[in-house]
């Protein structure tokens, strides 16, 4: 929030941070392999704040015109927008998931599933048929597209309901705990054409957008060199790329973002939200998602979002900061930490990265990052699957997603659902959700005795 320009400093951190933020921009490639700054999750561009705004500070570290940049977007970000005509943000739908940006990435952070009886109101249901497009992405369903709007402006009929049920399972770990897991169920209603009977689908809820602009600065080789696709060194973990479609450079490039990595950049992911959440055309993806179906305005207006307001929002996301750890020099968080990487859990969710030297944009230039995340597909078991492949990841494949910032989510979403559709209601059951490739390391949380089980936790909640 643009508001929210403060930044809560406690004096030592302050004074580390001067010290620290020194150090790095003298000599980045003489650190000490053993020096940990294990609380600057976001390098430089890290921000102190642990409250509500944790995830909505941009890059403490920019330029001038960057900063205004950030702000524009962070405007354009919350904007709402309505069906045309109308004198601000028109060009919503025809058909749409949501007015904004904001209201599914609540607070720059994570939606939810809808609770009772609720509608979706941060999550969204893709869908496809079986087969590819002419790039090796989905095959789109006919008359629906590659995404189920639920919802449609005046005189449009929405595509269809979805509503949600649970089943519940109970699982007891081995001192003795009983958790109980829920696994989502979707029922589509109220189609406004017959939904073919081979149509899959995948709901996803929003994930945070901090951090992202870092996450886009690793480089691409050095993510391409920690996959291990046919698991040559036995470690029984296969990560490996999402290969997608690149819309502006118009070729097949390097998936990062969205759950299974579908998106190649963060300017293509904010243009894809605007075009199919939104229902808003622009630069990248200039027709309507409904073109063709009886939901399309007919209208052949020129595109609904002007290329530099595209751009800003962009620039936000890229360039919102990372919130620091905390105490993470509490023993029971160390000793979290050691649990942490001897459960394997660290072998996707790789604590530390470094992002690209960038004389173009230095705010993001060779930062020493620490985002738990190695940006793969990794197979992630039959408890998990959507059934719906996407470019190269099949139903099983997730994208390993960072963890940085993940015990804030409380406090900034009031909520802790995790997973990609937000199954989970604690970082625990997240992790007993794991199974494939990382069953080995569920069960060794399965297997904790409670000491050992609550560092662990405490150790995520620290990040
Ligand atoms: C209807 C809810 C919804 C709306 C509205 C929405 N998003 Fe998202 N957003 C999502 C979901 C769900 C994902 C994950 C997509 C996937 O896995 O394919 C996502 C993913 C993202 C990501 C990638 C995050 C990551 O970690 O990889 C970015 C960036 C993003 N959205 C930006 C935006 C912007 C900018 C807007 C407004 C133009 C927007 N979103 C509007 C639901 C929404
Ligand atoms: C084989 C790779 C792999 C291993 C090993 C692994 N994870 Fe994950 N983790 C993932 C993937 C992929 C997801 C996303 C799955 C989904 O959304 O369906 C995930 C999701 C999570 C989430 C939820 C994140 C969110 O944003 O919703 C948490 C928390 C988590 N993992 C913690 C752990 C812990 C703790 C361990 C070790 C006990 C561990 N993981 C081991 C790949 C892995
Ligand atoms: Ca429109
Ligand atoms: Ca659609
Ligand atoms: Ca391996």
């Amino acid at each position: 929030m643009i508001t929210r320009r403060h930044i809560m400093w406690n004096s030592g951190q302050l004074l580390l941070c001067v010290v620290l933020f020194s150090a790095c921009r003298k000599e980045p490639a003489e650190w000490d392999a053993n020096e940990r700054h294990p609380w600057l999750s976001g390098g430089r561009q890290t921000v102190f704040d642990a409250g509500t705004g944790a995830f909505s500070h941009g890059f403490p570290e920019m330029s001038a015109t960057a900063q205004t940049l950030h702000g524009i977007g962070d405007i354009q970000f919350e904007q709402t927008f309505v069906s045309a005509p109308a004198p601000i943000n028109p060009g919503l739908g025809p058909v749409f998931n949501s007015v904004s940006c904001t209201s599914c990435h609540i607070g720059d952070g994570r939606g939810k599933p809808p609770s009772g009886s609720e509608p979706l109101l941060s999550m969204l249901i893709r869908i496809s048929v079986p087969g590819t497009d002419a790039h090796g992405g989905p095959a789109v369903v006919p008359g629906f597209g590659g995404q189920l709007q639920q919802r449609a402006v005046f005189g449009t009929a929405p595509e269809a309901n979805v509503t949600l049920t649970w089943t519940t399972t109970t699982e007891t770990l081995n001192d003795g705990t009983t958790i109980d897991l829920r696994t989502p169920s979707y029922t589509f209603s109220n189609a406004y054409a017959p939904l073919p009977g081979d149509m899959m689908w995948s709901a996803r809820v929003a994930p945070p957008v901090f951090g992202l602009g870092l996450l886009e600065a690793i480089d691409e080789n050095t993510i391409r060199s920690g996959s291990d696709e046919n698991d040559a060194n036995g470690d029984g973990i296969s990560g490996r790329t999402n290969e997608v479609w690149d819309v502006e450079g118009q070729r097949i490039a390097l998936g990062r973002f969205g759950w299974k990595a579908e998106q190649p950049t963060l300017l293509q992911q904010s243009a894809a939200a605007y075009n199919e959440d939104m229902g808003i055309t622009n630069l990248l993806f200039p027709s309507e998602s409904s073109l063709g179906q009886p939901q399309y305005d007919g209208r052949n207006d020129d595109i609904e979002l002007t290329d530099s307001i595209l751009h800003a929002v962009a620039f936000y996301v890229r360039t919102l900061a990372v919130p620091a750890r905390r105490n993470t020099d509490a023993p029971v968080i160390r000793q979290g930490e050691i649990l942490f990487n001897e459960a394997g859990c660290s072998s996707c969710h790789v604590p530390e990265q470094r992002t690209h030297v960038d004389v173009a944009f230095a705010a993001a230039s060779n930062q020493r990052i620490f985002p738990y995340t190695d940006l793969l597909l990794h197979d992630m078991g039959p408890g998990l699957t959507d059934g719906r492949p996407s470019f190269r990841a099949d139903g099983t494949e997730w994208r390993t997603p960072p963890l940085w910032g993940i015990g804030l989510t409380q406090v900034v979403n009031g909520h802790q659902n995790f997973l990609h559709d937000g199954r989970a209601r604690s970082l625990l059951e997240a992790i007993l959700w794991h199974g494939g490739e990382a069953q080995n390391s569920s069960d060794a949380v399965r297997a904790m005795s409670t000491e050992e089980r609550t560092a662990l936790l405490a150790f995520l909640g620290s990040l």
